[in-house]
C-alpha cells in the first residue's frame, strides 16, 4: 500500500531548542524507548473522526472515501504502522471492534478479525512495532446496553466470553504484552433495578473464566484491569485503584491481575493520578499507564493528550520508585480536539505527549537521584526507627502500655510530640526546580 500519510516525515529529535513542530524535543527515540515504552491507541488515533454530540465528524483522514469497511480497516493498519513507525513509537494497543467490523454473526465477525490480524502479523514482519496490549469492546454494541459479565442477561454474557475469548486467541497471535479490561459498561445507572452483589460475583466468574482461557492457550502477558468511577455509567464498578484491589482480593484474582491507570479516570474519581499510582506501586499492582489528561473545568472524560509538565513528572516518579512498568508502558489513551482535524495535528499531539513524558522522566529521575523528595520524607517517619515507634512496629505495644506512657507524659504543646513541619510548600517548590 502506498504511503498514507506523507505530509509526516520521519520525526527526529532536534533538542530543546528547534522550533519545529514535526520534530522531538525531549524524547531521543535510540536513548527512550525502551525505558518510556509508547503506544498508540487504535481506537482514537486510526478510527475516531471527532464526532460528538452536537456534530459530525470533521477529520481529514485517508480512509474517509473508502465504502468498504474491509478496505478502510486494512488502511487502518496500515496506518497505525506508518505513524508508530515515523513516531518512533515501540506499540500500540487495540480493540477487537477498532480493527475491523462486526459481520452478521460472531462467526462471520471473527472471519472479519483473522483477516485484519494475519494483515497485522504480516506488517509486524517488517516492522519495529508491536503489540502492547489488546482487548474487546464489549460495550459499544446495544446488545451491552445494561453490561457484559455484569448484564442481568446470561446470554449477554455468553456473548461477552465469546468475544473475550477471541480477543485473547488474537493477542496471542500478534505477540501482546498484556490483555486490558476496562469495565465498559460494567456498573448500573440506579440500584432500584440492580442486583449488585450478583453482578459483581458474575464479574469476578467471567475474570476467572479468562484466566483459566489464557492458561488453556498458553498466553502468559499480564492481565490488567483499567480502573474508571463514571462514564458510562453511573457508578462503574471499577472506580479506583483502591476498589480495583479490594475486588481483586475478594474474589481471588490478585495473583493474575495489575492495573492500567488512566490520568483523566484517576481525576474522574477526584484522585490525582500519583494518587492512584501509589496506591498500585504500594500493593504490587502497577501494570500500565493510560497516559493522557483530562480538564480541569470538565467533569468528563475528554482524553486530551498529556501535556502537563508537573503530571508526567509525577506519574514518572512513580513508574521510576516501581522499577518501570515492566510488561506495560505508556499508551496514549487520547483524542486530538475536534477542530485539530488535519493529519499533522495527529503527529504533533503524539509528539508532544512523548516529550512530556521524556521531559517529565528526566526531571523525575534527576529528583530520584538527588533524593530531592526521599531525604524529608525519611525524616519525617524517622520516630518509627527507634523508640515507641520502633516498639508499636513490631507489635511489642498494646492500648494498655500507650496509655501507661502519655498519661503524664509532656504533650501540651505538638512541639512536645516532637511534631516537624509538614513543609508542603517547601517540597512543591523543590519539585519546581527539577521540572
Ligand atoms: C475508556 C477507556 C478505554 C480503555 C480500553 O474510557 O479508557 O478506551 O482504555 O477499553
Ligand atoms: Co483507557
Amino acid at each position: 500500500m502506498s504511503e498514507l500519510f506523507p505530509s509526516i516525515p520521519k520525526i527526529k529529535f532536534e533538542g530543546p531548542k528547534s522550533d519545529s513542530p514535526l520534530a522531538f524535543k525531549y524524547y531521543e527515540p535510540a536513548k527512550d524507548k525502551d525505558s518510556l515504552r509508547f503506544a498508540m491507541a487504535f481506537w482514537h488515533s486510526m478510527c475516531a473522526g471527532g464526532r460528538d454530540p452536537f456534530g459530525d465528524p470533521t477529520a481529514e483522514r485517508p480512509w474517509n472515501s473508502v465504502a468498504d469497511p474491509m478496505e478502510a480497516a486494512k488502511m487502518r493498519m496500515h496506518g497505525v504502522f506508518e505513524l508508530t513507525e515515523k513516531l518512533s513509537m515501540p506499540y500500540f494497543c487495540f480493540h477487537d471492534r477498532d480493527i475491523a467490523p462486526e459481520g452478521a454473526s460472531l462467526r462471520e465477525t471473527n472471519k472479519n478479525l483473522d483477516v485484519i490480524v494475519a494483515l497485522a502479523k504480516d506488517l509486524m514482519k517488517g516492522s519495529p512495532t508491536k503489540l502492547l496490549w489488546g482487548t474487546a469492546n464489549c460495550f459499544g454494541n446495544p446488545r451491552y446496553m445494561h453490561g457484559a459479565a455484569t448484564s442481568p442477561e446470561p446470554k449477554v454474557f455468553a456473548y461477552a466470553a465469546a468475544q473475550v475469548k477471541k480477543a485473547l486467541e488474537v493477542t496471542k497471535e500478534l505477540g501482546g504484552q498484556n490483555y486490558v479490561f476496562w469495565g465498559g459498561r460494567e456498573g448500573y445507572e440506579t440500584l432500584l433495578n440492580t442486583d449488585m452483589k450478583m453482578e459483581q460475583e458474575n464479574m469476578a466468574k467471567f475474570l476467572h473464566l479468562a484466566v483459566d482461557y489464557a492458561k488453556e492457550i498458553g498466553f502468559t502477558g499480564q492481565f490488567l484491569i483499567e480502573p474508571k468511577p463514571k462514564e458510562p455509567t453511573k457508578h462503574q464498578y471499577d472506580f479506583d485503584a483502591a476498589t480495583c484491589y479490594g475486588f481483586l482480593k475478594e474474589y481471588d484474582l490478585l495473583p493474575y491481575f495489575k492495573l492500567n491507570l488512566e490520568t483523566n479516570h484517576a481525576t474522574l474519581a477526584q484522585h490525582t493520578m500519583q494518587h492512584d499510582m501509589r496506591f498500585a506501586r504500594d500493593h504490587g499492582i502497577l501494570g500500565s499507564v493510560d497516559a493522557n489528561q483530562g480538564d480541569e473545568m470538565l467533569g468528563w472524560d475528554t482524553d486530551q493528550f498529556p501535556t502537563n509538565l508537573y503530571v508526567t513528572t509525577l506519574i514518572m516518579y512513580e513508574v521510576q520508585k516501581n522499577g518501570g512498568l515492566h510488561s506495560g508502558g505508556l499508551n496514549f489513551d487520547a483524542k486530538v480536539r475536534r477542530g485539530s482535524y488535519k493529519v499533522e495535528d495527529l503527529a504533533i499531539a503524539h509528539i508532544v505527549g512523548m516529550d512530556s513524558f521524556a521531559r517529565g522522566a528526566q526531571a523525575a529521575s534527576r529528583m530520584i537521584a538527588d533524593k530531592a523528595l526521599d531525604k524529608l520524607l525519611d525524616e519525617r517517619y524517622a520516630g518509627w526507627k527507634s523508640g515507641v515507634g520502633a516498639s508499636i512496629r513490631a507489635g511489642k505495644e498494646s492500648f494498655k502500655s500507650l496509655e501507661a506512657a502519655m498519661l503524664d507524659a509532656k504533650t501540651a504543646n505538638p512541639s512536645d510530640f516532637g511534631l516537624g513541619s509538614g513543609k508542603q510548600e517547601y517540597l512543591e517548590s523543590i519539585v519546581n526546580r527539577y521540572l
